[in-house]
């Protein structure tokens, strides 16, 4: 087992040559480039649809490709997906952080993104097959509301999104359904953000769409804890039942990656590690993550699915389980965890 230098197991490790990309390697203006979603295309070359920030605060998406999906990045000389404020009022403060799920049965990709309108972040769709031309489909969930990706495939029929809206109540992950991607319903609260002292107290959400495999749903999530001196941003682990992705299975107490290198502790927000993307090789387990560092700049970290699996197994609690007679709900929110904890 290696570990941090803060003495937790280590399960991504950090490429040597981060940061990846910054606004350097931008040939028109730009003030921060981060919070990139990643994919694999056919011909192997990795593609990142970055969040870039121009020089007003206001952000559009960028694509960069690499063959290595580390270095000699081609970044589009312009960009790729603007705001557009006359069609779509609900982006004319900017686009941000897309989450992007490949969907067989369209054949497209489905962008989700934060549509930033004069009423607050809302989450906005939009359809493409090359990631030049794209389809709009306009604001799914209305303001606030952020962090979101669609699944890859219908449950029982519909397709599911899962989205983080904020209320009074805290800033908790929901998923919601629907059968033609516009209308949604069905809302159930999918994984409450804890309390008090907790390092994913108050506020989590979505990092990357959530990964396949045999055993569940298996989700990266940020945490945020506020503190005097500023969030901290961190990443943790849970996963969720492949038929019912609303119920949680596994979910790790601590968090697995954290703001610890100079860049991700020092940039335009301290402390901030957010990956919105990854890719999986060849071998069906090993990852690349790809995350924005401290809102300014692009890095990568390397994992093994089958390493976060063993990790929940070894540190997760476990809130149900599937068995023959179907799924058995052990524990139903991280509040009853708290008090049979104490
Ligand atoms: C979140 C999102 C991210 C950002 C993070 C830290 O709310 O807006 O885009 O990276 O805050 O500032």
């Amino acid at each position: 087992m290696v570990r941090t230098r803060y003495g937790y197991e280590q399960l991504l490790f950090r490429e040597l040559k981060n940061p990846i990309l910054t606004a350097a390697d931008w040939s028109y203006g730009v003030n921060a480039v981060f919070n990139p979603w990643a994919t694999l295309l056919s011909d192997g070359t990795t593609l990142l649809l970055c969040r870039v920030e121009d020089l007003r605060g206001h952000s559009h998406l960028c694509a960069a490709r690499s063959e290595d999906g580390i270095s000699n990045w081609v970044v589009d000389p312009k960009p790729t997906l603007l705001p557009d404020p006359e069609h779509h009022p609900e982006e004319i403060w900017g686009i941000e952080d897309p989450r992007i799920t490949y969907i067989p049965e369209l054949g497209k990709y489905a962008i989700v993104y934060t549509s930033y309108s004069r009423g607050g972040p809302g989450v906005s769709l939009a359809l493409t097959e090359v990631f030049h031309s794209f389809e709009r489909m306009g604001t799914i969930m209305s303001p606030e509301d952020k962090d979101a990706a669609l699944l890859p495939e219908r449950i029982n029929g519909l397709w599911a999104l899962i989205h983080r809206p904020v209320g009074s109540f805290g800033a908790h992950m929901w998923i919601s359904y629907s059968n033609d991607l516009q209308h949604w319903g069905n809302h159930r609260l999918q994984l409450e953000a804890r309390r008090g002292p907790w390092w994913d107290a108050d506020k989590i959400g979505l990092s990357p769409p959530p990964i396949k495999t045999p055993r569940g749903w298996l989700v990266i999530y940020h945490g945020v804890r506020q503190t005097a001196a500023g969030c901290l941003y961190r990443l943790g682990l849970a996963l969720f039942d492949l038929e019912c992705p609303d119920v949680c299975l596994q979910r790790g107490d601590s968090w697995i990656f954290g703001p610890e290198e100079t860049y991700e502790r020092f940039g335009d927000v301290n402390n901030v590690v957010f990956p919105c993307g990854l890719t999986v090789k060849p071998d069906g387990d090993s990852i690349i993550l790809y995350y924005g560092a401290a809102d300014t700049c692009i890095c990568a970290a390397y994992g093994s699915i089958r390493g976060l699996l063993d990790w929940l197994d070894r540190n997760g609690q476990t809130y149900a389980v599937r068995g023959p007679g179907g799924i058995r709900i052990l524990k139903s929110s991280s509040t009853e965890l708290e008090l049979a904890n104490v």
